[in-house]
This record gives C-alpha cells, structure tokens and sequence, in this order.
C-alpha cells in the first residue's frame, strides 16, 4: 500500500438488525472520525423490521455521511448479501471491512487492522483465538460450533489462521474482487470458503485480537443445523475446487 491514501468501504449485511443500526452507526462515524480515512458505508438489508426505514430517516438527516442502502425482503444468506455489497461499492475503495451488525464487532478496534493491512497482508482478520482476545457472553454451544469447525478445517487443508469463521475482516479490493465471485457457498460457510480460497491462491492473511460481545438485541441468524449442513458441504466440495 505505502503511503497512498486509504478508502475504506464498510459492507455490513443487516437482516432484521432495527435495533442495532444507529449505534452501530454512531460507533462507525465516531472511530472514522480517529482513523481519517475517506470511508462509506454500504448496507445489504434484508428482512421485513424497520431496519431499512430507521436507515432510509438516518441517510436524509445525515448527508455528509456517505452511505448505501441496498434493500430487498427475502433474507438471501451472508455470504450472498456480502456479495452484493462487495459488487456495489465505490471506484475509489482500497479496502473494504466487514463486520456483525449486531455489536459484536467493535469498530473502535479497527485501528489493529490498519497497520497490518499497510505491511500488505491482504486480508486481516479480527479474530476470537489470539492471546489479547475475548469472548464474552457467547452460549457454550455456540463456541463449541466455531472450535469444532476450525478444527476440522485445520486438520483438512494447510491453513495456518486460528479463527477462520470471524466475519470481522478487512479486505484489499483486489482480493474482494479476485475471491468473492469464485465463493459459492450463500450463508455462514462461505466465510471458510472464502479463506481457504485466498490461501490457495497464497494471499497473505493475518490475525489481530478482538473483543466479541454476545448481542444484546434481535435474535441470531446463525442456525446450527443449517450452517452444520452448510460446513460439511463445503468440506465435501471444496477439494475438488481449489
Ligand atoms: N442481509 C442479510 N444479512 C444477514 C443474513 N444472515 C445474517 N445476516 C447478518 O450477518 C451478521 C451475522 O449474523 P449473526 O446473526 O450476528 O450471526 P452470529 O454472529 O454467528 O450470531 P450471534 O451470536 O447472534 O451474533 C448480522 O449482521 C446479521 O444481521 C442474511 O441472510 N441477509
Ligand atoms: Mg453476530
């Protein structure tokens, strides 16, 4: 990167997530405010709440804050809505992050990132698994799901990143643009899926510590049936992919 300018471009994927937007907001414009770098946001909503409405209010009072809105009923699965994001951000964005709607990612801890993502790794990932991490108030069964899945992942492809199931990363757009059409899994897996591709293809991946919070409002998302499903699919195609 040197020293030319940074664009960040935030691709948050909100389904059902009306309580959780404006603070999440807040949070974004305040730490932009420390790190001054040129940003937007891009929001992929789905769902029926008032996400969208609360959002659509937000953008007319506040026009100096660059945001998208891109919003459709039916829930199409993470990975599907980070796609769509990824598609519509602006020609300047040098680097793009994802994040949980839901408070679990705190922007304020962005400025780990940064540094790595200067010294060049492509994508640095906000990770659970690192001395300096911590999770709190997660369920045991839902800690249980991410060891078990890195686990097996671990043991199946040469990957040396701890926690591969974070969706707190940020990105360089070459890589977005390289990895994501070649992603096809449409939900929770297609984090993996999108890792194990970027390592085959030798991107450089890097961890910083986060501090996850459990949400305090709306109801998860992830269901452990379907994303079960999801893991063992990717991990039967997978190896005839890359
Ligand atoms: N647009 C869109 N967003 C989604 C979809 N599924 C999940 N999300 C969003 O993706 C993010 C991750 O989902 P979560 O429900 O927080 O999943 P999780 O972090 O594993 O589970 P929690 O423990 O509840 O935080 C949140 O911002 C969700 O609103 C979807 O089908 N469409
Ligand atoms: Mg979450």
């Amino acid at each position: 990167m040197g020293k030319s300018k940074m664009f960040l471009s935030f691709v948050l994927a909100a389904y059902n997530e009306e309580e959780n937007v404006l603070p999440l907001m807040d949070q974004i414009t305040q730490e932009m405010r420390n790190i001054l770098s040129d940003y937007e946001v891009v929001f992929v909503i789905e769902g029926k709440d008032q996400t969208y409405p609360i959002l659509q209010q937000y953008q007319q009072e506040h026009p100096q804050i660059p945001i998208k809105l891109i919003y459709q009923a039916e829930p199409r699965g993470l990975t599907s809505a980070f796609k769509t994001g990824f598609e519509n951000v602006s020609p300047q964005t040098t680097h793009v992050v994802t994040m949980d709607v839901d408070l679990n990612h705190k922007p304020e801890e962005l400025s780990r990132f940064l540094p790595k993502a200067k010294e060049g790794y492509n994508i640095v990932i906000g990770s659970r698994a690192l001395a300096g991490s911590a999770v709190n108030e997660v369920p045991l069964w839902k800690r249980a799901v991410s060891k078990i899945a890195n686990t097996v992942f671990n043991k199946a492809f040469k990957i040396n990143v701890k926690d591969k199931t974070s969706g707190y990363r940020m990105i360089d757009i070459g890589t977005i643009k390289e990895i994501a059409p070649l992603v096809q899994s449409r939900n929770f897996e297609g984090l993996m899926e999108f890792l194990l591709i970027a390592n085959k293809k030798g991107k450089k991946i890097a961890e910083v510590p986060i501090t996850l919070t459990y949400r305090q409002h709306g109801d998860t998302k992830f269901k452990l049936f379907h994303a079960g499903k999801g893991y063992v699919k990717l991990l039967l195609n997978i190896n005839r992919r890359i």
